[in-house]
């Protein structure tokens, strides 16, 4: 694709509103690591993603090369891992354990279900957001049921508010594991608070003045990201033909690395090269990445994808099925 360049090889795959997305985005630019940008549309059909053969419909994604990463937890873990000088996780298991279970809690849990209640329903009243959200919950989600809910979201979030202002910021400090500067715990756990903060809510359940710790925490955290932007390039914008001619240029180390090692003592018993399907168990589980198993790890799963680019596809295994689709490799299935 000529002189375009992506810095450290990352592509990431976004839309600006996305509150999973800013996960990734606000990291990436508090650590300053340089990335290219495609951006993706609100709602399907997304055709950057169709080209690259990527099936799964969340958003974001993000590429390191060839890789392409699923979900904001690997996402991250992947970036401490690879880019490991001035990560912002802790070294202390102590600390790694709030780290890890903030992760947990926050993405697995019901807090974006419930965060979302809260969007407005003008939202649903576009008829083709509204398709395209029942095509990604599998059921009709109406501007009625919206207004129905939201006293129950109202409860919901104005507790995860409470939770926050009375155990972890009670004592006053800056950041959640009392760091010197917004640390992983801090991105791990503000996004929700934050993303409810630009929607409407009643200032007798949640304001300044209820959860004046919370507010302040999210403000010093907008400040730190101005600051930290300030010091780094904007992302570079590609579009999705540069991001599939860019990946292309990967194609020929396709070989195993030494990071492919599939458990043989894996509860799911697939060997490698087995045909599989990935894909989240919660909303969107119609869109599935097929390909061999190359990798299986405790928390994570790679394929090689099927498609003409050699994408290999990482997943975490919690919140995500894999189940094969044929008999396994070794059992009779197709050696890799
Ligand atoms: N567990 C996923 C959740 C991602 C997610 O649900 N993203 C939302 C956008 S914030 C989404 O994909 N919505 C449906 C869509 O955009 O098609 C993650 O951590 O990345």
């Amino acid at each position: 694709m000529g002189s375009t360049v992506v810095p450290n090889d990352i592509v990431l795959f976004n839309y600006p509103s996305s509150p999973f997305g800013r996960r990734i985005q606000w990291y990436l630019q508090l650590r300053a690591i340089e990335y290219a940008l495609v951006e993706q549309p609100v709602m399907m059909p997304r055709t950057d993603l169709e080209k690259l053969g990527v099936k799964y419909r969340r958003i974001p994604i993000l590429a390191i090369g060839r890789d392409v990463y699923l979900d904001t937890r690997l996402i991250l873990r992947t970036l401490e891992k690879k880019f490991p000088d001035g990560k912002l996780g802790s070294d202390k298991p102590e600390q790694q354990f709030i780290e890890k279970l903030l992760d947990k809690y926050m993405v697995e849990g019901p807090v974006f279900q419930q965060t979302a209640g809260l969007v407005p329903s003008a939202f649903l009243k576009d008829p083709s957001f509204a398709k395209d959200r029942k095509g990604f919950l599998g059921r009709n989600w109406t501007p009625d049921e919206l207004d129905e809910g939201r006293p129950e979201s109202l409860v919901f979030v104005r507790n995860l508010f409470d939770l926050l202002e009375t155990t972890i910021l009670a004592d006053g400090r800056n950041w959640v594991l009392g760091t010197e500067r917004p640390s992983l715990a801090d991105i791990q756990a503000i996004w929700p608070v934050d993303w409810a903060t630009s929607m409407n809510m009643p200032s007798h359940v949640v304001s300044e003045e209820l959860f004046p710790k919370v507010y302040a925490w999210i403000s010093r955290f907008q400040h730190a990201l101005k600051d930290a932007a300030a010091s780094c390039s904007e992302p570079v914008p590609l579009n999705g033909d540069e991001a599939v001619s860019y990946m292309k240029t990967f194609k020929e180390s396709q070989q195993a690395t030494a990071e492919d090692v599939v458990d043989k003592h894996d509860p799911q018993e697939v060997e490698r090269g087995t045909l599989v399907e990935m894909y989240p168990s919660d909303w969107g589980s119609e869109h599935r990445d097929a390909g061999r198993l190359v990798a299986l790890a405790r928390d994570e799963v790679t394929i090689m994808a099927e498609g003409a680019l050699g994408l290999r596809i990482h997943a975490p295994r919690t919140g995500f099925k894999m189940t094969a689709v044929e008999k396994n490799a070794a059992k009779g299935g197709t050696k890799l």
